[in-house]
């Protein structure tokens, strides 16, 4: 597999604005060469949300709508419930970050999940809010020094990071269910995978898929791109496991 090759449905004219070292360039290139590789490029809707996924929309050439942020689910639903009541077989998939996909937007997530929405879910998990500056998220892991945790996230005070794929995994509507990393080439080989996986499975219509990516924020975690890597590695993976939770 060429990782970096540039797949068809990438904007032949496209600019990647993304902060060096950060792993969304990558993660994008993975969805747009399973988009090409399953042919349905242009029956696709992408849709993005607020945060640094919406530049999706600059890169990506499927049509694509901005959700406000955290309802990318519910505007997947209601886009793919359209195209199916119209005879339509779209396919209809959500490009999130984590503050949205499982803080603001948890109820429209996981009732996405538990309603078996024949839709797929893309989550990046940078462990923080990154395009409003570093915040603590959801997925801030415990003595995470963020903007708004200088401390360190704090059990007693802030709570516990939650297990995104583990959590949609439980959802009986859900057919499948994983995380993955894009630390090395054989994490990226590996995400491919699931993308593609989480694809087909909505191509079949068995339910509702997602894949939970871990990522670099080097800007925001103030490491460099290589440490970025060695952090999800080396810490995050051994709290977030990459595996697949649920497959049906
Ligand atoms: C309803 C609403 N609340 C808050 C915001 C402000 N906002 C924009 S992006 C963002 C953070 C996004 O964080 P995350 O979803 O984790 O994505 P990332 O930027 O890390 O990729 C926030 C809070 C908003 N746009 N809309």
């Amino acid at each position: 597999m060429q990782v970096f090759n540039v797949p068809k449905s990438i904007k032949k004219d496209c600019t990647f604005t993304f902060c060096a070292g950060c792993d969304h360039g990558v993660a994008i290139k993975l969805v747009a060469q399973v988009i090409d590789e399953l042919n349905i490029q242009d029956r696709t809707l992408a849709i993005a949300s607020s945060g640094c996924s919406v530049l999706l929309y600059n890169v990506l050439d499927v049509d694509c709508i901005e959700s406000p942020h955290g309802r990318g689910c519910a505007v997947a639903t209601g886009a793919k419930r359209a195209f199916s009541a119209n005879g339509k077989d779209n396919i209809v998939f959500t490009y999130q970050g984590d503050g949205d996909f499982a803080s603001i937007g948890l109820a429209e997530s996981m009732h996405s999940a538990l309603r078996g929405e024949k839709i797929t879910a893309i989550c990046i998990n940078n462990t923080n809010y990154g395009m409003t500056g570093g915040q603590m998220g959801p997925t801030s892991v415990l003595n995470q020094v963020t903007t708004t945790s200088p401390m360190g996230r704090n059990e007693q005070y802030h709570g516990f990071p939650i297990k995104t794929a583990e959590q949609i995994a439980l959802c009986d509507g859900t057919c499948f269910s994983a995380r993955v990393a894009l630390y090395d080439y054989k994490n990226i080989i590996n995400a491919k995978s699931a993308i593609k996986k989480a694809f087909e499975y909505q191509i079949k219509g068995l339910g509702f898929s997602f894949v939970e990516i871990l990522s670099s924020c080097p800007t925001n975690w103030k490491l460099s791109p290589q440490d970025s890597h060695t952090r999800i590695k080396e810490e995050l993976s051994k709290i977030y496991p990459v595996k697949v939770f649920k497959e049906k």
